[in-house]
């Protein structure tokens, strides 16, 4: 940080010994177009599933809305220089479908696209690499209306918008994520209803993971044969699953949940089948009559990476009766076929999400997916944690976030050294934002945004982060 009143927060956790990163490590920080944006009657853009759900009573905490959000659709250029400040290597953003194909059909929105490429022209004036994901859950409207991710339409019209992207920004894009968390979109979009569009239909959910992953396919085919240099890949959110007790019951309830929560993804897109057990599970929610020829090799197009967001770890245990239900995340509902698994708290710390801070996890995690699934270099694209926050004299000592980074980059350094080939990390987030069914009352920013007067204030992580990055590497004693 240039700012001397903000001297560098080195020392705060400088133990154990140094740690240095592989050269060329990518370090970066993330947000999403409807969680920062704003401006959502602006330059032509037009209503997403969230604009709907957000302005439904009910759906999201207080109201709130990501209407004006990080208003970062008017201060993008400070925004970016803010990044420049944190010596951000790379920048990962969504761009909103709804901004650029309003409807989700037809020609590109030339203002729409307009505001994407000052965007990246920017990052890239400042040296700092854009990674561009294309589906970060803004659906457009109409196309829910004519039935959504269910549909199988949708996954072609995916397509065509990648292409229109593609076409505007793939001479100056290289990274590319084709859709952000697959899991939220189908299973708390069309399962428990916790987010956007807000359906509660387990073979929905199932058919809407389906398209999704097949929209990807014929996403990466399109931006393949148009860009051939590109690095193009998928993020998908991924929990270690540990079974409660050496119970053989909840060793198959974890098992169950695996089988949801990430071999539904990992297994379609990285080996072209879906596995049996999963199958058989659902097989009272559906019998994957969706499922036509060719969809799985579609799905299974090969890859140059894959983005793991990480955050926690899902503890289970097998089915009691009369137990309570869980919170909103693991509502039954979102694991259609294995509803009444329980979801068991261990007493370890957590975040202001409630969820269980596991750094272990993410070295299983990164290696399983190595080990398991695929030689493609991996990336953090997501990794952080909401800690309730207040500014003390101008300064927000996050103290709980910067050591939930400094826990999690241990273990990326660990899960490194053991041969995971982790070529980046991605914070997340950049700047406290719109936490979607929580609305702004969960913070994961390493920046604070006052959201009265948009002022930004870098918080004790964000210093720490740029004196990481400037190290490539964690300060030892
Ligand atoms: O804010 C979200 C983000 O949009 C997707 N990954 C998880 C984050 C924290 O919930």
């Amino acid at each position: 940080m240039s700012n001397p009143s903000h001297p560098p927060a080195v020392g705060v956790l400088d133990q154990g010994p140094e740690l240095i990163f592989p050269p060329g490590f990518l370090w970066g920080a993330a947000t999403a177009a409807y969680q920062i944006e704003g401006a959502a009657t602006e330059g032509g853009r037009t209503p997403s599933i969230w604009d709907r759900f957000s302005h439904t009573e009910g759906r999201v905490v207080n109201g709130h809305t990501g209407d004006v959000a990080c208003d970062h659709y008017h201060r993008m250029p400070d925004d970016v220089r803010l990044m420049a400040d944190l010596g951000l290597r790379s920048y990962r953003f969504s761009v909103a479908w709804p901004r650029v194909q309003p409807g989700g059909t037809g020609p590109a929105n030339a203002e729409g696209l307009d505001f994407y490429q000052r965007l990246v022209d920017e990052l890239l004036t400042h040296g700092i690499e854009p990674w561009l994901t294309l589906y970060h859950w803004d659906l457009p409207q109409p196309l829910e209306d004519a039935g959504g991710w269910p549909a199988r339409d949708t996954a072609g019209r995916f397509a065509d918008y990648a292409q229109l992207v593609a076409d505007a920004l793939g001479d100056r894009v290289t990274y590319w994520t084709t859709l952000n968390e697959p899991w939220c979109s189908a299973f708390l979009g069309y399962g428990s209803g916790a987010h956007a569009p807000g359906r509660s239909d387990g073979a929905d959910a199932v058919r809407a993971g389906h398209h999704l992953m097949l929209g990807h396919g014929l996403a990466v085919q399109a931006l393949r044969a148009s860009r051939p240099q590109a690095q193009l890949g998928v993020t998908v959110n991924l929990y270690p699953v540990t079974p409660a007790s050496d119970d053989p019951a909840d060793a198959d309830a974890a098992r169950r949940i695996d089988g949801l929560a990430n071999r539904f993804f990992l297994d379609p897109l990285l080996r072209g089948s879906y596995p049996a057990d999963l199958v058989a599970d659902l097989k009272e929610v559906t019998d994957f009559g969706h499922v036509r020829d060719g969809d799985l090799a579609t799905i299974a197009t090969p890859l140059d990476l894959v983005g793991v967001n990480y955050y926690s770890r899902h503890v289970v245990a097998a089915p009691v009766e009369g137990a309570e239900r869980a919170p909103y995340w693991r509502a039954p509902s979102c694991w259609p076929g294995s509803e009444d698994v329980q979801f068991v708290t261990r007493g370890v710390p957590v975040t202001d999400m409630d969820w269980e801070i596991d750094a272990p996890g993410l070295v299983e995690t990164l290696r399983r997916v190595h080990e398991e699934y695929t030689d493609l270099p991996l990336y953090v694209t997501e990794n952080g944690s909401a800690f309730v926050d207040e500014v003390v004299d101008g300064r927000v000592d996050d103290v709980d976030r910067l050591a939930y980074f400094d826990a999690h980059l241990r273990a990326a350094h660990e899960a490194i050294a053991a041969g995971v080939p982790l070529h980046g990390y991605f914070a997340w987030s950049l700047m406290d934002n719109f936490e979607w069914a929580w609305g702004y009352t969960k913070r994961f920013g390493m920046v604070w945004i006052d959201y009265a007067t948009q002022i930004r204030i870098p918080k004790s992580s964000a210093r720490w982060y740029a004196e990481v990055i400037r190290r490539n590497g964690l300060a030892g004693q």
